[in-house]
């Protein structure tokens, strides 16, 4: 038993919990899972009774409730300082958190046409001009923060900038989203790590579906 809980969303459509889960397992949190499908009658009541704001995921640990994925990021950062889950200079960490507010406030269009949905193949669907500007941005973000880290992850080892990323890389593949070997490279190094992959298969195995996402 453990006295952290982390309450999430279907894992094949929920992005924000995908950001929340990743952050909590890279950390090593020890924390009981539960999931609660959206869009099923009961699903507003059932969310109500852990979250306040009637989204997911939330995270309860001890007696403290911490709900939206950028909060619980933060606090998983506080609670696990040596898992260097922003980087250690500050305008590193600056520039990090300016990157993972954008994506956790903006790329509306991105979001609404091509909610991510991993288990479907739907290659050509959702794409607009805005959305295409979205990915333009997003993939320019990438492509800076990789070319000054000089590593695989946005600023050198995986940090909540990644984790919040790492749903694009799903939707890329699964709406067939054309993509630079430079921005290509990156989302395979989101999709290989083995806690994304874990999350797919599990995300896989899921009963529900949403037909609102399934186009
Ligand atoms: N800003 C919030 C957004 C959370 C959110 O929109 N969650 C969706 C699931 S991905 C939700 O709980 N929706 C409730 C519902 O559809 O009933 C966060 O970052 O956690």
């Amino acid at each position: 038993m453990t006295d952290s809980t982390l309450v999430l969303a279907n894992k094949n459509y929920s992005s924000w919990s995908l950001r929340a889960w990743l952050v909590c397992t890279h950390a090593g949190f020890k924390f009981e899972e539960v999931v609660i499908p959206l869009r099923e009658s009961g699903t507003h009541e059932a969310i109500l009774r852990y979250s306040p704001s009637g989204k997911l995921p939330v995270l309860l640990h001890g007696g403290v409730t911490v709900w939206d994925s950028l909060a619980i990021c933060e606090y998983v950062a506080e609670q696990f300082p040596a898992a260097g889950l922003w980087p250690a200079e500050a305008p590193a960490r600056a520039h990090a958190r300016a990157v993972a507010a954008e994506m956790h406030s903006g790329f509306l269009d991105l979001r609404r046409n091509m909610p991510m949905n991993i288990r479907s193949s739907l290659p050509g669907l959702g794409m607009t001009p805005e959305v295409q500007s979205d990915i333009n941005r997003i993939t320019a973000i990438w492509r800076e923060c990789r070319k000054s880290s000089g590593g695989d992850f946005l600023f050198g080892d995986f940090t909540i900038a990644d984790a919040m990323f790492a749903p694009v890389a799903s939707r890329l593949i699964t709406y067939g989203v054309e993509l630079d070997e430079d921005a290509h490279s990156y989302a395979d190094v989101l999709m290989e790590l083995p806690m994304m992959r874990a999350w797919v298969a599990e995300a896989k195995d899921e009963p529900w579906i949403i037909p609102d996402f399934e186009f």
